[in-house]
């Protein structure tokens, strides 16, 4: 498959616009792409946006070239899986563009047994339920394991330069990439994962030290082959009380971001349904911390504020943009002001749902921008405080 280029400015906002001038930017080297500006709490002429899940069924150019069969199979394409991680960035005009590849990439490319089903995700095909299954789990070593993976990246960092959109590199995290081996495949309850936890506490944290070992190579390597930024996906902590994760998870993530500090890129951590457990994964040492739409931008960084983390990322409910066009424009411009204007990065509160409508994700990118972040009160209890 031939790539299609970014064309220079169509909706590709990262070097149009009111871009001041470089040298004159008073927050630092107007070269930096807006959303890593953001990340980094600095000053930005307009909040940055892009969406989680923003490829996707919800855009007709995926559905036509994505064809049949497992997501892993077009990971492996590296032409198609780039050109998969393009498609929004020209229609939408994001501001980040994020690698078009899965959470289970490593755990398979290891040969856990691993696929992905189309419309339901990961399935397992022995999960995992004892010491003997550790083995299973071999280190990763990226070069040999994903290149497929890390030839993507090389293909993007390539051609987004020019358009200066950064590339979002992401691994999951150890917790929910542990639940889908746990528990063979999509949970509601998470009662295998937890019983393990609790009933052999000793094989639960070696379990989730070998995950974070193979998030923090995978994510290293994104960033060694041209990411610019890190998003580490804990979809699922929501699911566990604040004890369970500060004393059960929250050391394995820790170790991933600890082990990235050195890259200087900005790493985000994010999950759904966390507003409890806040306080606890700023704790674990990200730049940017994802926000659901359960708690507003304003509160999430009340709770963070003690870690001190760079920005704030979300968080309009994804199911708002089902709702009649006023609705999202109200509630938009809510996060908006909820954000504050400076170290916040737009998106929604989880991925995009495929039956949205990719007009209104245009839309909602052209409103974000037009806002001007000055016009935004700050934020009460921010970074600054
Ligand atoms: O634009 C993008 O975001 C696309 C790249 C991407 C990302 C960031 C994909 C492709 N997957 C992911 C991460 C991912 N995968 C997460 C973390 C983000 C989140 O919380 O949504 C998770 C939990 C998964 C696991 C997974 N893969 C699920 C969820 C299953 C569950 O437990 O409910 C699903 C449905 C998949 C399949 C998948 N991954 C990606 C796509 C485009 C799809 C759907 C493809 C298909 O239906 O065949």
């Amino acid at each position: 498959m031939r790539l299609l280029p970014v064309p220079a400015g169509a909706r590709v906002r990262g070097s149009v616009g009111a871009v001041p001038e470089p040298g004159v930017d008073p927050a630092g080297p107007a070269t930096e792409p807006v959303f890593l500006r953001a990340c980094r709490g600095l000053p930005v002429e307009r909040v940055p946006v892009w969406f989680m899940r923003q490829a996707g069924r919800s855009l007709p150019e995926y559905r036509a070239v994505r064809g049949e069969g497992s997501i892993l199979q077009t990971i492996a394409r590296p032409e198609l899986a780039a050109e998969l991680t393009l498609q929004p960035v020209r229609r939408h005009g994001v501001d980040a563009a994020i690698l078009f590849s899965d959470i289970v990439v490593p755990v398979a490319a290891v040969g856990f047994g691993v696929d992905v089903e189309p419309g339901h995700g990961p399935v397992i095909d022995r999960p995992f339920r004892s010491a003997g299954d550790l083995h299973r789990l071999r280190p990763l070593e990226p070069e040999i394991d994903t290149p497929a993976v890390l030839e993507t990246v090389r293909i993007l960092a390539g051609e987004l330069r020019s358009p200066g959109v950064p590339l979002i590199g992401f691994a999951g995290a150890p917790f929910t990439v542990a639940s889908y081996l746990v528990e063979g495949g999509p949970s509601r309850t998470y009662s295998r994962t937890k019983a393990l936890m609790h009933g052999d506490p000793g094989l639960w944290s070696r379990l989730l030290d070998v995950l974070a070992d193979m998030a923090l190579a995978s994510l290293r390597s994104q960033v060694a082959a041209g990411a610019q930024a890190i998003q580490l996906f804990d979809s699922w902590a929501g699911a566990l009380s604040p004890a369970d994760y500060e004393q059960r998870v929250l050391p394995a993530s820790r170790r991933v971001f600890a082990g990235l500090a050195d890259l200087g890129v900005p790493r985000i951590h994010f999950g759904v349904g966390t507003g409890e457990l806040l306080g606890l994964m700023a704790g674990a040492g990200s730049d940017v911390i994802g926000v659901d739409w359960r708690v507003p931008l304003d509160e999430a960084r009340r709770r963070t504020a003690e870690h001190r983390p760079t920005a704030v990322q979300g968080n309009l409910d994804p199911a708002l943009l089902l709702a009649p066009w006023p609705v999202v424009d109200t509630e938009a411009r809510a996060v908006l002001a909820a954000g504050g204007g400076q170290g916040h990065v737009f998106n929604l509160g989880h991925g995009v749902l495929p039956e949205t409508d990719p007009g209104v994700l245009t839309d909602l990118v052209e409103l974000v921008h037009a806002v001007p972040p000055g016009s935004l009160r700050p934020a009460a209890g921010g970074t600054s405080s």
